[in-house]
């Protein structure tokens, strides 16, 4: 039984297993969580993310995919990667955003993660709406299996942490 818990705050302050990072199929940095893991994380992630892109991810991480590197100097083991597709009116890519988190479990059952941390992946740059990321992220979340025992959502504003705790209401 995975536990699933909300928080409100940063996900890089984080004290977990593992911490999921809201990536691009570059792999080599961007703005929002993104940027926060790197800056705080400091060189050693992105050291093992360009490794990543000079070996078998040479035209990068494909939409819904995920990966782990360490996690530098940030509160965990590893920080595992995953993108998600950008909103589109026109086109369904909820399956997309399922696939990232349920990559990111695999990956942390790989690994051997017990407590990972999650951002609302694609709610930020990639447009998706927070009501719908929310119902997508935790739905998923709670129908996968893994031996992952907390999967944390941490939401950085008030609206994102209400759109989450509505899911399980
Ligand atoms: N802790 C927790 N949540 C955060 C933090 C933080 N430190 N910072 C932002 N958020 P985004 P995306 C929230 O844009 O939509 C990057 O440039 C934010 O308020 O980080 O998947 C990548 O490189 C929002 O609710 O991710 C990609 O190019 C959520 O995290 C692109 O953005 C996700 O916002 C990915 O876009």
């Amino acid at each position: 039984m995975t536990a699933i818990e909300f928080v409100q705050g940063d996900i890089t302050r984080q004290s977990v297993d593992a911490i999921v990072n809201a990536a691009n199929s570059s792999l080599l940095g961007g703005g929002g969580v993104d940027g926060a893991i790197h800056r705080r994380g400091g060189p050693e992630i992105l050291a093992e993310c360009r490794k990543l892109r000079a070996g078998h991810y040479g035209k990068g991480l494909r939409t819904g995919q995920a990966v782990a590197t360490t996690a530098g100097r940030l509160d965990a083991r590893w920080v595992i990667h995953t993108v998600g597709p950008v909103f589109s009116r026109s086109e369904d890519r909820s399956e997309l955003l399922v696939s990232c988190y349920r990559e990111s479990l695999r990956v942390a059952d790989e690994l051997g993660a017990r407590t990972v941390a999650f951002p609302a992946v694609s709610a930020g740059v990639y447009g998706w709406p927070m009501d719908d990321a929310a119902r997508i992220a935790v739905g998923t979340v709670r129908d996968t299996e893994t031996a992952v025992t907390e999967a944390r959502f941490v939401l950085f504003d008030e609206q994102a942490y209400e759109a989450f705790t509505a899911q399980l209401r």
